[in-house]
């Protein structure tokens, strides 16, 4: 009897000690997971400031060759175009027929795609001439667009990124947007940096920072204070257009309309 009470006091107490390891190291695991899972704030600095044409409905902006690419919307002034960021003077332009609402672009290659909103369809240039190459066509809206280095990755204003390859454009795979678990909607312009997916969210100041990978939104930059009292015309639409400069690593940043292109650096002070 002594010895039966010894044993099961003797198991009991391990079982108390197992259960209390099992507690603090998974204390333990979950303190940097959580630590991992905040999302920061970023902050910037507006390094130089550039004139933008007030007439560009801007829905796609890239940076490549010291050149600022620009893709533009509306029913009848869709275009895309190359410009001089530091003059703003058009180099090279083509407009879109009426019926197309010209929507994100991107360049991949010696290429350059263009979305439209609601027609379905996209269309991809000669990055030199701006002659068309081919189009495509896709079942859902057309909103944003940048790349991986290896596939489009395309917004229609749901929390879904598409992956299409730029060859077969057959889509590959998808991946959500959420941040703390909840969907984030109204993806718009994209740009790809450095395994993250910057987007502006429409009808804010706000450029979501996204995972790839997982589509966790990881950080979020507000550029509400970026324009000033002063720039504002009375036709000055919502912030749209992320281009990245790789030399430097500066985002260059405007919106629909506005009178300003700013190059800026971010700064994460996680
Ligand atoms: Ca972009």
């Amino acid at each position: 009897m002594f010895l039966y009470e010894f044993f099961s006091k003797k198991y009991y107490l391990t079982g108390i000690m197992i259960i209390l390891c099992i507690i603090i190291f998974n204390f333990a695991c979950t303190i940097p997971t959580n630590a991992d899972a905040e999302i920061s704030s970023l902050s910037y600095q507006v390094l130089e400031v550039y004139p933008h044409d007030v007439k560009a409905f801007t829905q796609g902006l890239v940076w490549k060759d010291g050149l600022l690419y620009e893709g533009t919307g509306l029913y009848g002034s869709s275009s895309l175009r190359k410009t001089d960021l530091k003059t703003g003077k058009i180099l090279q332009q083509i407009t879109l027929s009426d019926n197309f609402f010209g929507e994100g672009i991107t360049i991949f290659k010696d290429r350059i795609y263009q979305l439209t909103w609601k027609e379905q369809t996209g269309f991809v240039y000669y990055l030199e001439t701006f002659q068309l190459s081919e189009t495509f066509s896709y079942e859902h809206e057309g909103w944003g667009i940048t790349h991986d280095g290896e596939n489009l990755i395309v917004s229609d204003g749901t929390p879904i990124l598409r992956f299409i390859d730029p060859v077969s454009l057959k889509e590959i795979k998808q991946i959500k947007v959420f941040e703390n678990e909840k969907p984030v909607f109204m993806i718009n312009e994209l740009e790809y940096i450095n395994g993250k997916i910057y987007a502006n969210i429409w009808q804010t100041d706000l450029i979501a920072v996204i995972d790839s990978e997982s589509g966790k939104v990881i950080s979020w930059l507000d550029l509400s204070d970026i324009l000033k009292p002063d720039d504002e015309n009375g036709k000055i639409d919502v912030l749209n257009g992320i281009a990245f400069d790789p030399e430097n690593e500066h985002l260059l940043i405007t919106g629909k309309l506005w009178p300003k292109v700013f190059r800026i650096k971010i700064f994460d002070n996680r």
